[in-house]
């Protein structure tokens, strides 16, 4: 024990049901044992609404509370795909929903957790987009959409920004080094861990003359990724989809 687990980007979706089989396995075999998960976002490859009759949802939501039951509590912060997801979905799974932003402490040091697109601010374009699909009254209207006018809406919305995505250089999607130490600095940490990106690495840092680390996760789409923080220090690891 004395492990707690980090994963991020899973993007899960039924199209792809060989990352759903990493996923089932992950947390049949290897979450119960660590004393906490934190799944930092994009655990899915996009939401609606938690009253989706999607079969995956299901079965997803009965792993998070299988893992549960057997006593590791799993924390969820949204990602810039499932940010709608809510509190209805979150009891079911029995997630714990946690802020955009937060500091956990692990093993007795304080670590900033987040999903890491707030830390792209040189995207503008996608800062915009963020901004307005988290105006709580525009949240509210499209959750009460019929669920076919939802989807619509949404492919719609999907469509339009991977053709948008395909224009934009490496460097504006990766994050601000600048907006990296702001952060850290806000919230007096010496170590951050996010995802998002799909660059994972440890990077070195230095804020106010001291040591600090940036940890970033990788997406499961050829392999999965797991970061294992103990007592001893943290280890980023690749796992096999199949
Ligand atoms: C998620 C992204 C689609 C990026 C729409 C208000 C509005 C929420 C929504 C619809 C889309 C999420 C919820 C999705 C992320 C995209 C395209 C680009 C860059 C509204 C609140 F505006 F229509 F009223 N949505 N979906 N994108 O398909 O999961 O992250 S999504
Ligand atoms: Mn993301």
């Amino acid at each position: 024990n004395q492990t707690t687990l980090f994963i991020a980007d899973l993007h899960l979706s039924t199209g792809r049901p060989d990352i759903t089989a990493a996923f089932l396995r992950f947390m049949a075999e290897e979450a119960p044992r660590a004393d906490a998960l934190y799944i930092l976002g994009d655990l899915f490859e996009f939401w609606i609404g938690d009253d989706e009759p999607n079969p995956l949802h299901a079965c997803v939501a009965e792993a998070c509370r299988a893992c549960v039951g057997q006593g590791t509590p799993v924390y969820f912060v949204h990602g810039n795909r499932d940010f709608l997801l809510g509190r209805d979905f979150a009891g079911r799974a029995g997630l714990t929903l946690l802020p955009e932003h937060t500091v956990v402490e692990l093993y007795g040091k304080p670590v900033l957790i987040m999903h890491g697109d707030t830390l792209c601010t040189d995207d503008r374009d996608y800062q915009r987009f963020r901004r307005i699909t988290h105006w709580p009254w525009l949240q509210w209207l499209f959750r009460r959409l019929p669920l076919s006018w939802r989807i619509k809406v949404a492919d719609g919305m999907r469509n339009k920004s991977q053709n948008a995505n395909q224009a934009k250089s490496m460097m504006l999607m990766d994050v601000s080094q600048l907006e990296v130490e702001r952060q850290m600095a806000q919230h007096k940490v010496e170590l951050l861990i996010h995802g998002h990106t799909h660059r994972p690495d440890i990077h070195q840092l230095t804020l106010d003359d001291r040591a600090a680390r940036r940890i970033v996760l990788g997406d499961w789409y050829t392999q999965g990724s797991v970061l294992r923080v103990t007592p001893e220090g943290e280890r980023l690891q690749r796992r096999q989809l199949g």
